[in-house]
């Protein structure tokens, strides 16, 4: 195979071409070996009992049922949800995991980390109703803490954030009882229904899976960007350095990779310290390097101008340049493959969340009251690390800069200036036609399709198209390596995008963060609405969603959220369902048309999937009468 069709980005072929001659293998070798199950890709199976596991055909998909006597519309909907109930989970239990630490420093019990950004602490709090007019941090934080501790164990209500929603859109969830109450409790009734021989109603099985996944982009993603917001900070626009040429020979490189903030934060101070900067010299480095991957890579990126060396397909490649000396990870797509990989070069890899420990890694645990004391050891093991290279090291001599961290905030501020913040200019700008719409391009990178090629494909053609795109997680770093994020890419935009993109000085393509920070997109979609002119629900606005090469099931869940919140979402490598079945026509067409919800869709294709959402942005500018 020519490693061109595997990957577009020039620095993981390199490593490829690289990881070839060393002999080390990675999840590209391995995608080529291992055929994906055709019968599991349809999701036409089913394993939820010992009476099975039963496989229906999926060329035949009503010819049979499963020994229970299972539709194939029960058996997909079900692994449908509990792959939104997995995700979900997943960005609840990150979120839980900020407020927890959120409530421990404003009780005082931690003290390494404090309030940073008070300003989105009153935002936040007065947002879901909380009195901040004389108030100290401390009381608003707390009742802030006590409100937000709801979208995880609350029983009976709505979760808090059900406050921020437009009104029609709550509406519409109302109606349909899928306003989530508390997480867990979604949750655990969504794994509930989905046990055999329970909710064996494909429609109704796909009301508590919507609910479950609101609960999280409304709920546990949304807590983990605001409360990490107010406790690091809410990004503002920086340049950054992104791809693997942000790896230095010379200094000790350390490359965390992972989801949540805190440790990369702590880390942050670890690298700082002159003591062990000094160590480092000592070593014979000229310093100590610090850079991200993945999510808590993107995080940091935007809050605080950390380089950062790729995406998800990038992270065993990286490690093959010889020049990590510690790879640290949290949580959270984090391929079992990479200690295999830093065996072969010698590169400490560390786990240091309890939540995760991986065979072959070393652990140090992390401790928020603490952090230190794990961050500083990485640091000193890195640095000895350094000290004993022996092998070969080549960097690929490739640097991209960019301009990221638009948090929703800030794009007001952009767009609205300083004394009066607000989306009006977007909706203008929409309203006149010189913006089309607006498209959130999002997800992971996926060994299954060309590396990076479909998330810079599309967006080219969406913002060609005069379509504005904001952009998260891995796919940002896509589009950063491609050279989108910066304002001279206006030039690719259509005439109408470009004219208002030099006129504000902003790129086409707007990166707003970590996979979480797909909340800063219902947040933006919620002022979109609010603002008026374009409708009265997420569902009139002219946007669409698409995850071109996604992978996980907390990229399910994030999908189905924004469908279930009113946005036209296209998903492309591969559909977990056998088409023209009746939960095939519910998901893609039904939720829209019955509910009044958004719709699923899916096409492997970059220009079909930019061509799809634009016929529905058009769609929805039509309905507007605009
Ligand atoms: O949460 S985009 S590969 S790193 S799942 Fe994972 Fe996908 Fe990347 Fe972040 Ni999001
Ligand atoms: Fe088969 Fe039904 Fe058991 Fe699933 S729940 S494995 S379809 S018998």
């Amino acid at each position: 195979v020519n490693i061109r069709d595997i990957t577009i980005c020039d620095a993981t072929a390199q490593m490829l071409e690289k990881a070839k001659r060393d002999g080390v293998e990675t999840a590209f070798d391995r995608a080529a070996t291992m055929k994906a199950c055709p019968i599991g890709a349809d999701s036409a199976c089913c394993k939820h009992c010992s009476m099975g596991p039963c496989r229906l055909n999926a060329k035949d998909p009503y010819g049979k049922v499963g020994v229970c006597g299972a539709t194939i519309d029960t058996i997909m909907a079900r692994n449908f949800a509990r792959m939104v109930a997995a995700g979900a989970a997943a960005h609840t239990d990150h979120g839980m995991a900020m407020l927890d630490l959120f409530r421990e420093v404003v009780s005082g019990h931690i003290k390494e980390y404090r309030i940073k950004d008070v300003q989105k602490l009153d935002m936040v709090a007065q947002s879901i109703g909380i009195e901040t007019e004389g108030r100290t941090t401390e009381d608003i934080a707390m009742d802030l803490y006590k409100e937000l501790e709801r979208t995880y164990t609350q029983v009976e209500g709505e979760i808090p954030f059900a406050k921020r929603v437009p009104e029609k859109t709550l509406e519409t969830w109302r109606k349909y009882d899928m306003v989530p109450r508390g997480a867990m409790r979604e949750i655990m009734e969504l794994m509930h229904r989905t046990h055999m021989g329970v909710d064996q109603h494909y429609e109704n099985i796909t009301r508590q899976c919507s609910r479950t996944a609101l609960a999280d982009g409304w709920g546990g993603s949304m807590v983990a960007t605001e409360i990490s917001d107010i406790l690091f900070g809410t990004p503002k626009p920086v340049a950054v350095e992104v791809n693997m040429g942000v790896l230095k020979e010379d200094m000790v490189n350390i490359v965390v990779h992972g989801h949540e903030p805190n440790m990369f934060e702590s880390m942050l101070v670890s690298v700082s310290e002159a003591s062990l900067i000094r160590a480092a010299k000592d070593a014979g480095a000229k310093g100590i390097n610090l850079c991200g991957m993945c999510c808590s890579g993107a995080e940091m990126m935007s809050r605080h101008g950390v380089p950062h060396a790729g995406n998800f397909m990038s992270t065993e490649a990286v490690i093959v340049t010889g020049a990590v000396d510690a790879m640290v990870v949290d949580v959270q797509c984090i391929k079992q493959g990479l200690s295999k990989v830093a065996q072969c070069y010698g590169t400490h890899l560390f786990t240091t969340n309890y939540r995760c420990h991986i065979e072959g890694a070393e652990h140090i645990a992390f401790h928020e009251d603490k952090p230190g004391e794990c961050t500083d050891e990485i640091v000193i093991r890195a640095i000895s690390r350094f000290k004993s290279r022996n092998k070969p090291i080549e960097i690929p001599n490739i640097r991209n800069i960019g301009v990221h961290g638009f948090s929703h905030e800030y794009i007001s501020y952009m767009l609205g200036g300083t004394f009066r913040a607000s989306y009006t200019p977007l909706n203008d700008n929409i309203i006149n036609g010189r913006i089309r719409g607006v498209a959130g391009v999002v997800g992971c990178t996926n060994p299954r399709v060309r590396h990076d090629w479909v998330h810079v494909e599309m967006v080219k053609e969406l913002i060609r198209n005069d379509v504005l795109v904001v952009q998260t997680g891995c796919s940002q770093i896509s589009l950063a390596k491609a050279g989108l994020m910066t304002p001279e890419a206006a030039h690719l935009a259509g005439p109408g995008l470009r004219e208002v993109c030099e006129t504000v000085g902003m790129p086409p393509v707007l990166g707003l963060g970590s996979c979480v920070d797909n909340s800063r997109i219902l947040i933006a979609c919620t002022a979109m609405v609010n603002e008026g002119g374009l409708g009265d629900s997420i569902a009139d606005l002219p946007v669409a969603g698409a995850a071109p090469e996604w992978m996980s099931e907390k990229a399910i869940s994030i999908g189905h959220y924004f469908v279930a919140s009113g946005v036209y979402t296209v998903f492309g490598v591969t559909f977990p369902i056998v088409e023209e079945t009746k939960f095939h026509k519910l998901l893609f067409n039904g939720l829209e048309e019955e509910y009044g919800l958004g719709k699923w869709g899916y096409t492997a294709d970059p220009y079909e999937m930019a061509r799809m959402m634009i016929e529905h942005i058009d769609k929805k500018r039509k309905a507007l009468g605009i």
